[in-house]
């Protein structure tokens, strides 16, 4: 078999040497941080769209990568069977031991649903020998109910019955090709689960709907052996004007509302939280107090554009806060962090494609091993337990039992004007991680 990468290595960690870029400089794969080797702490995953399958095309021009893998397109077979060989090669030369996928990513959809099952049966048989060989795993499967016309008012939440029934046949299948592939995980992404205007939209009607598909998919899986997770991956706009799963809190609602919340955590993006208006660490922990952390989609976007950019993340305070929520929620279980990033339009070459890979590995890892050094240090934590200390004794522990109610409240404040709560001293604390992150 041809190689795809020939100027790709297997990336080994070097450690302080930092002249390599085809290094890690900090992802060392099995070494232990707070109890665990850090590639189970990060459990990293390759979206198969962005990787074998995005061009770089955007509204005003065609993609400036190529992706043919070699092999004529038209060939859909051979072409989906280049583009699973070109991303096993990449994950074992990277040391990536998950992938995710949506159904039409790993192979063109025919005229028929029939003949796309068909291939898809075929390409799934392909993956999965590369699987048993490498050892490498699936993290989560979906399906893609967004790119072609006849989702254009959404799949789920669209005005056809028609339509929703064909999603929801889409949805088994993927189902069922996740089961096939051992995945942990199947994710929901809203892509066009929304609205343009509600002048021609009955929101009711449709969000009951996104919950029946919800339900119908759940019970689908657990009867076909599905032990894994199900997660939504909230967004609040793009390619939808206003996307129902708008950020985590309302997600969870949604949940609450349709009794799915036992049964559904969240994928959390990060460029998604920041399109929220939401820090990355503002969704994580919302899903974490809600009780429904699952998995990751890791990238950045530009906090100047008002899209999903997906690029390959590099800012080492953002990863540092997100692992930090990560070890505070217990760490992964089913989860990963897939990076769902592209490399920039004019970064077009194979070799760039490994590139964003290594320095978003390595923002991970570096993210990773400044969060357990703020917990080994401990002092933000024990600010956070100081400043809510009234808490713990006192009146606060007699609100907490629920032994104070508004009569005895007003009793006790009738005795004592409160002092001010004690300084939030966030400069102090800015600055206090800033030592902690630079020595
Ligand atoms: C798009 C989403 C999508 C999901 C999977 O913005 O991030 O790629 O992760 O459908
Ligand atoms: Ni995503
Ligand atoms: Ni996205």
């Amino acid at each position: 078999m041809s190689e795809f990468f020939p100027q790709i290595p297997v990336i080994p960690y070097k450690g302080d040497c930092a002249c390599d870029p085809l290094s890690f400089h900090y992802y060392n794969p099995d070494e232990i941080i707070l109890g665990k080797p850090m590639k189970d702490h990060l459990r990293f995953a390759m979206a198969w769209w962005h990787t074998l399958c995005a061009e770089g095309s955007d509204m005003f021009g065609p993609g400036t990568a190529d992706k043919s893998f070699g092999v004529c397109k038209n060939d859909f077979m051979a072409h989906a069977k280049a583009k699973a060989d070109a991303g096993f090669e990449l994950m074992q030369k990277l040391g990536i031991g998950y992938f995710c996928f949506h159904d039409a990513d790993i192979v063109d959809e025919a005229d028929t649903l029939a003949e796309t099952n068909r291939r898809l049966d075929e390409i799934t048989d392909y993956i999965k020998e590369k699987m048993d060989k490498t050892g490498i795993k699936c993290l989560w499967g979906t399906c893609n109910l967004f790119s072609h016309k006849r989702f254009m008012g959404g799949a789920g939440t669209s005005p056809s019955a028609d339509i929703f029934a064909y999603a929801a046949a889409k949805v088994k299948k993927a189902i069922e090709l996740t089961v096939k592939l051992g995945g942990t995980g199947y994710v929901f992404w809203g892509g066009r689960e929304g609205y343009e205007t509600l002048l021609n939209t009955d929101m009711g009607l449709e969000l009951s709907n996104m919950a029946r598909l919800m339900r119908m998919a759940i019970d689908y899986a657990r009867s076909i052996g599905f032990a894994g997770d199900f997660y939504i991956e909230p967004k609040p706009k793009e390619p939808s004007k206003h996307q129902y799963d708008t950020d985590v809190a309302t997600a969870c609602n949604f949940l609450r509302a349709y009794g799915l919340i036992d049964d559904v955590k969240m994928n959390i993006e990060s460029n998604h939280a920041t399109l929220a208006a939401h820090t990355f660490q503002h969704e994580l922990r919302t899903a974490s107090v809600n009780g429904v952390f699952g998995s990751i989609d890791a990238n950045q976007g530009d906090l100047l554009l008002g899209w999903d950019t997906d690029q390959f993340p590099s800012d080492v305070f953002d990863a540092t806060y997100c692992m930090l929520e990560v070890l505070k929620a217990g760490g992964f279980t089913n989860g990963g962090l897939n990076f769902d990033a592209k490399t920039r339009r004019m970064s077009y070459t194979l070799e760039d494609l490994a590139h964003g890979f290594i320095t978003g590995m390595d923002t991970f890892a570096l993210g990773l091993r400044k969060a357990a050094k703020i917990i080994e240090d401990g002092r933000l934590d024990a600010f956070v337990d100081e400043r809510y200390a009234s808490w713990k004794s006192g009146i606060g522990a007699d609100i907490m039992d629920g032994k104070a109610g508004l009569k005895e409240l007003e009793a006790y404040s009738l005795k004592k004007e409160p002092d001010l709560p004690m300084s939030g001293k966030q400069e102090l604390l800015e600055g206090m991680i800033n030592r902690i992150m630079f020595g």
